[in-house]
């Protein structure tokens, strides 16, 4: 560091330093994201987080940094491409053929490999002890205070969309997730919480133009208007979120989708430009790609445990597993013709006294003939 301490120079360090440790991007935002308030409010007023209660609890401190770490003046953000390394160039066209192809279970493509809070979480924890380990002779002379830095990445109420896009790390799609020109969608967010003053980098322009096709692909009408999802009609609320029954009128729409949905991802223009992550932790694990229902319905706890381990996966536990699965060999069983029945109904039926009452009933649900 030089005689003075030049805020400018430093973020462009920072950015270099997050490209070693995997990031695809890194921006830096400021605390007032009080623009964002009424839109926040607005979602919660409608009751649009469902069981979600945490959202609605932290209320506007999601909004205010500074009211989460007090002390905070800027936010490093960061983004990091998750697509496997492996993910071949027509992956688009083959993840929607696998929604075609009823007796397989679907596991949304952020989930295959090693859970991101915690690869981003590390990673992020290392940036912070950089940029620490970079201001001792500053801090020591007095020019500045001991730094103090916080990683989050969806591990608090942090508004993370908000922050990416004012800091330039894309634009929100109408969709309501993060888009970059040259790397799509299929990207995490997480962020460091600084009480070190950096100048923002300016936001990205938008480049949704007039296309609505994620709003037509969503199976459930979930973007219920531009920039608007109501958790209570999307698919990766219903699979991961949500703890109890999943409503009759949504399983149907669920089809073969056993954990988080892509859909509106898929169905953007965007995302030919998706990239493949650097890292091998995103990699997808053998049992949770190409599986049939059957098979992933058979596991019992210890091997559900053994092949979601250190995943996203694990959090939803074994029971809600069953419960999406059951969903989806129903959905399978409806569509089937008669001489496929029988393994989806021999599987169904061997859960069909499980010791929770949430399985049971998704079971004697899938097993319903059609009216
Ligand atoms: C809660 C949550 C969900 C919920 C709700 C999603 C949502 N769109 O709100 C559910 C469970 C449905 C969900 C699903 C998914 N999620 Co999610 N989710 C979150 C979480 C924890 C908070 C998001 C949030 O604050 N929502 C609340 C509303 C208020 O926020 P908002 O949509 O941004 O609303 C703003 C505007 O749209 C507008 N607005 C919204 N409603 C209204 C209403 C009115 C009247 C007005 C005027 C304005 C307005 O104002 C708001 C403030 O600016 C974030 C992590 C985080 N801590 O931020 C991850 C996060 C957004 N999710 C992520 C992912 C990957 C997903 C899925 C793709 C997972 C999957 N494959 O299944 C899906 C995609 C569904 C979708 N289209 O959004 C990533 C997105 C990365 C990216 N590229 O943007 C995040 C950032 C996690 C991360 N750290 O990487 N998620
Ligand atoms: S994740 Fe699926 S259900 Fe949710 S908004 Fe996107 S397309 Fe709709
Ligand atoms: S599908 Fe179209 S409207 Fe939706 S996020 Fe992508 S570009 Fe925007």
């Amino acid at each position: 560091m030089g005689q003075m301490f030049d805020a400018a120079q430093f973020v462009t360090q920072i950015q270099g330093w997050g490209r070693e440790l995997g990031f695809s991007q890194i921006g830096v935002a400021g605390v007032d994201l009080c623009s964002a308030e009424p839109g926040l409010l607005a979602w919660l007023a409608a009751g649009c987080h469902g069981s979600m209660d945490y959202m609605a609890t932290h209320g506007l401190k999601r909004a205010r940094p500074v009211e989460l770490v007090p002390g905070t003046l800027s936010v490093v953000t960061a983004r990091m491409d998750y697509l496997p390394r492996s993910t071949p160039p027509d992956w688009v066209a083959q993840e929607s053929a696998r929604l075609q192809r009823p007796g397989e279970a679907v596991v949304s493509l952020y989930a295959r490999g090693r859970d991101y809070h915690k690869v981003l979480r590390q990673r992020l924890q290392k940036l912070g002890e950089r940029i620490e380990a970079a201001l001792v002779e500053e801090v020591a002379q007095g020019r500045l205070p001991p730094l103090a830095h916080r990683p989050f990445t969806d591990s608090a109420p942090v508004l993370e969309v908000e922050l990416a896009s004012r800091s330039g790390l894309g634009w929100r799609g109408k969709h309501t997730l993060l888009l970059h020109r040259d790397a799509g969608s299929t990207f995490f967010l997480g962020e460091i919480f600084l009480n070190l003053a950096l100048p923002a980098t300016p936001p990205a322009s938008a480049h949704c133009g007039q296309c609505t096709a994620c709003l037509s692909a969503c199976p459930t009408g979930a973007i219920v208007a531009p920039y608007r999802v109501d958790a209570r009609r999307c698919i990766s609320y219903w699979t991961i979120e949500h703890a109890g029954p999943i409503p009759l009128p949504w399983r149907r729409a669920i089809g073969n989708r056993v954990y988080g949905c892509d859909d509106c991802q898929l169905a953007c223009p965007w995302n030919k430009y998706a990239r493949r992550s650097m890292l091998p932790d995103f990699d997808a694990r053998a049992p949770l790609v190409n599986q049939a229902l059957v098979d992933v319905f058979g596991w019992d706890e210890p091997t559900f445990l053994r092949h979601t381990e250190g995943g996203p996966i694990r959090r939803i536990g074994h029971e809600r597993w069953l419960r999406n699965v059951a969903v989806a060999l129903g959905n399978a069983l409806a569509v089937a013709a008669p001489a496929e029945r029988r393994p989806l109904q021999v599987a169904l039926q061997a859960r069909l006294d499980h010791p929770s009452v949430l399985v049971r009933e998704h079971v004697q649900w899938a097993l319903q003939p059609l009216p």
